[in-house]
């Protein structure tokens, strides 16, 4: 029976059949699929065969074909990749200007990972209650900066968001498999519950001395949107994630990074040679964009700091 995959805890799924019905499923020890070397052969979101052994346990059979997925290296791991999700519209990141502070580089790297699979991006700034008037001016500069690159923005508090599935952000995920993703503790769990109406997802408190998240989601979930249709084709959901510290980019060259940072890939037309990385080369114009403003230097640092992954064969 071909069901969605709504569930990884890593040593088994939980499958969402056509029939509304749902059930754990496993995946025998020589199941691989080409080409993809990943800790988890399958991945939240996607649709799978499912047969049932003599014993009664749902053995997962079969991959259908992804439309798309996202695939994480996880820093300081020189082989294991992460497939974070398959078939997915949306790629939204939960961002804290405050509490944890997530970096430009983080955001970035998302960024340019959303890039590289082809996944549309948008940045979610949550608990904007905790900022100070400099905290205020930070945020808008960010948004201002990733606007500018044509990444829609958001800013909210989850915790006061209101009447959840009326709310103005609640309208971003309809029609849409979005996956969710970010730091530990900048309210990824939190903002669902908002948005679904109740509490569906266990969170926790971040660290009171350095404001660091707690890991408190351990395994990947995904929750329908709207539950008055279960059905498998059901448009909306939204795919909650264990917060992480790093994003490694997956099997890149060196001159195709710059092709991952919208406005550098622009730019990098006018640069003099073609296979120029925009280190030091002469006649870079990245390098003089920079120099000019016009080419944001955290944009530019975070191109330089995948640069250095890649030399430094970190996640070769
Ligand atoms: N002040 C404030 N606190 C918030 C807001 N959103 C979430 N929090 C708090 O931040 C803490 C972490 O929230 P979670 O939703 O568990 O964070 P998470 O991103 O799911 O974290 P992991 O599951 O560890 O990845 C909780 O104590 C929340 O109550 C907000 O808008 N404002
Ligand atoms: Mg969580
Ligand atoms: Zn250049």
């Amino acid at each position: 029976m071909k069901g969605l995959v709504i569930k990884s805890t890593g040593t088994s799924y939980g499958v969402h059949f056509e029939d509304g019905a749902k059930a754990d499923c496993h995946v025998k020890g020589n199941f691989r699929i080409r080409g993809i070397r990943s800790t988890n052969p399958v991945a939240i979101g996607d649709y799978v065969e499912v047969v049932q052994g003599e014993d009664g346990t749902n053995w997962i059979t079969e991959l259908y074909d992804r439309k798309n997925y996202i695939v994480r290296r996880a820093t300081n791991l020189s082989y294991a990749s992460h497939i974070l999700a398959a078939n997915v519209d949306m790629a939204a990141l939960i961002v804290t200007v405050r509490q944890p502070e997530t970096s430009t580089t983080f955001i970035d790297r998302f960024l340019a990972t959303c890039e590289a699979y082809r996944v549309p991006a948008c940045l979610i700034f949550n608990k904007i209650d905790l900022l100070d008037e400099e905290g205020m001016q930070l945020l808008a500069s960010l948004r201002q900066l990733y606007e500018s690159l044509g990444y829609p923005t958001y800013a909210l508090s989850a915790l006061t968001l209101t009447s959840s599935p009326d709310s103005p952000i609640a309208s971003i995920f309809e029609g849409k498999v979005t996956l969710l993703s970010g730091n530990s503790g900048v309210g990824k769990s939190t903002l669902l519950n908002a948005i679904l109406g109740k509490d569906i997802a266990r969170t926790g408190a971040i660290s009171s001395a350095h404001h660091k998240g707690m890991h408190t989601t351990t395994f990947s979930e995904m929750y329908p949107l709207c539950n008055a249709t279960q059905s498998l084709n059901h448009s909306s959901w939204i795919i909650d994630t264990p917060g992480i510290k790093g994003f490694g980019l997956l099997d890149i060259e060196k001159e195709e990074i710059g092709h991952y940072f919208r406005e550098i890939f622009e730019i990098s037309r006018e640069c003099r040679y073609s296979n120029c990385i925009h280190m030091n080369e002469p006649g870079c114009a990245v390098n003089q964009a920079v120099i000019d403003g016009r080419i944001a230097l955290s944009r530019y640092e975070s191109y330089l700091s995948i640069l250095d992954d890649t030399t430094e064969g970190k996640y070769r």
